[in-house]
This record gives C-alpha cells, structure tokens and sequence, in this order.
C-alpha cells in the first residue's frame, strides 16, 4: 500500500488502483493508532477512483520534523574524509563510522522540503553541490516506522568541508531537501538487497549515475530511530533520512536545470530540477 499526499486530498494505491482517503488530516493518518488497519478498511469498503495527476502530487509531509543520518555508508565516510583534508576534519567521520553513536542532524521543516517534480535548491553562496539520495523513514509520535519514502538531502560539500562546524549551513536552506513521490506502508524492515540508484540529466544527457543497496548501509534503521527518540518528542511524528551511499566524484558538482532522478524499488521515483537562487 502506498500513500500520496496531494493537493486534492491523500489517496491510497493498492495493485495498481487509487483510493480516496477520507481523513484531510496528514498529521492525523502519522499520528493514527492503527494506520494499517484504517488503510485496509478503505480498500475494503470504497471504490477505486480515477488514476491521480502526477502534478498534482505534492511531499508527503505534514508537521513532521525531518532529521537525516551521516557517514553512515563507507562512500560516505570516505568522500568526506577527502573534502575536509585540508582543513584538518577528515578524523571525525572516520570515528563517527565506528563510534556506537551515529551522527543525527536536523535537515528540514515541511516549508524547506520539495515535492516531487518541483525545483530543489543549490545554495548562492556555494560552489561545490551534490544530491544525497537516502532511503527514509517515517516515524510515527511513538517511535514505529510506519513506511518509507525516497529522499534527496541536498549538500554543499564545499562548505561542509571547509569545516565540519558548517554542517548545518551546508545541509539546511530553504529546498535543501525533497521527499516523494510517496509513502510505502509498511512497518517491516525493507529488504537488504533493496536497490537505490541516481541519475543526473544534464542537457538531455545522462551526467553520472550509481547504485547502491541497503546491504551497504552500516546500521539498522531501528537504531537509528531509537537514538532520534532518545530524550526527544515529536508529537506529529518524524521522517529520518538514513544517509547516502552514493557520492558523485569530486569532479562532479550539480549546475541549475540539472534533472535528479532517485529510485528505490518498490517505493518509486523522486525527481526534481535543481535551481541555484531563488
Ligand atoms: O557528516 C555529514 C553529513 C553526512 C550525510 O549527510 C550522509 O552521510 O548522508
Ligand atoms: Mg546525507
């Protein structure tokens, strides 16, 4: 079952069919004692409706903090520890790796987050860009993963490397982030062997592209969840994206009118057109 928020109200997708459903409140359907069991009630009791306009899907968010996981895949850790070289930061991620804690950032609040189809963001003062693509999750006020969506956790490496201090300017600006085209209901783990590819259009031309799987991410997303939940409420829930396998070459930077398109079978495709500015 997946979830898409959109701006004529949220539907369900069920084998293909779309169901209208009828709570209005995004916040209320996170916060819901039995989300599942509500879900199944409307495929059992209403009609399909007519397919949903893809325009018209909007990100999956309601008052959901978002919070994202660092240096959580080996990709990760390596490409940062080559960034902050020079300025002496490349340590910190190798012992953040290894160390029992992992690293959690605040990323973004709705009103910083694309949709899917909408423009991501390149901060002005920046020089060096990538997109992040990361599996995550949605989290429900009592700390159970209710599903999964796709995220982009936009980063400025350049300032991110001229000192690791400058995590938060390099990762939280306005469209930093993107999150769709849906959510996955399902509050079993995804399977490790869980696919997550890139691809970068430039001009029509295919500028890089990777994979990776959930075999390469480090820690298990319930951990995560239970540090993101230690000593912290989040009343309407949270999403938590679980960091990035994949980090284009350092030749590589993101430019305005670039296409990112992120894939994670079976929850489905991100994508957005990168503006630097307003
Ligand atoms: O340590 C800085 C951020 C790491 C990150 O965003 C990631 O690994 O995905
Ligand atoms: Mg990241």
């Amino acid at each position: 079952m997946k979830l898409y928020r959109t701006g004529n109200g949220t539907y369900l997708e069920h084998d293909g069919s779309y169901y209208r459903v009828p709570e209005h409140s995004w916040d209320a359907l996170v916060t819901h004692n039995d989300l599942r069991g509500y879900l199944q009630s409307i495929l059992r009791h209403s009609k399909p409706v007519a397919d949903l306009l893809p325009a018209n899907i909007q990100a999956p968010i309601g008052n959901q903090e978002v919070w994202a996981a660092g240096v959580t895949y080996y990709r990760s850790r390596s490409a940062r520890m080559e960034e902050s070289k020079s300025a002496g930061g490349g340590d910190f991620y190798d012992r953040v790796y290894t160390a029992e804690r992992p690293e959690l950032f605040f990323k973004a609040t709705a009103s910083r987050v694309a949709g899917p189809g909408s423009h991501v963001r390149i901060r002005t003062d920046a020089k060096w860009n990538v997109p992040e693509p990361e599996l995550t999750l949605l989290i429900n006020h009592r700390g159970q993963i209710i599903g999964y969506t796709v995220g982009n956790d936009m980063s400025s490496r350049d300032i991110e490397g001229e000192n690791p201090l400058y995590l938060p300017q390099a990762k939280v600006y306005d469209r930093s982030c993107a999150l769709g085209p849906c959510i996955l209901i399902s509050s079993e783990p995804l399977p490790t062997s869980t696919p997550i590819r890139i691809e970068i259009v430039r001009s029509g031309v295919a500028a890089f592209s990777a994979d990776t799987t959930l075999a390469e991410l480090k820690r298990a997303p319930a951990t995560l969840v239970e540090y993101l939940f230690r000593d912290n409420n989040f009343p309407f829930g949270a999403f938590l994206m679980t960091g990035t396998g994949i980090v284009p070459p350092d030749s590589f930077t993101l430019a305005s009118g670039d296409r990112i398109r992120i894939t994670i079978d079976p929850i489905g495709t991100l994508e957005n057109d990168v503006i630097q500015g307003s």
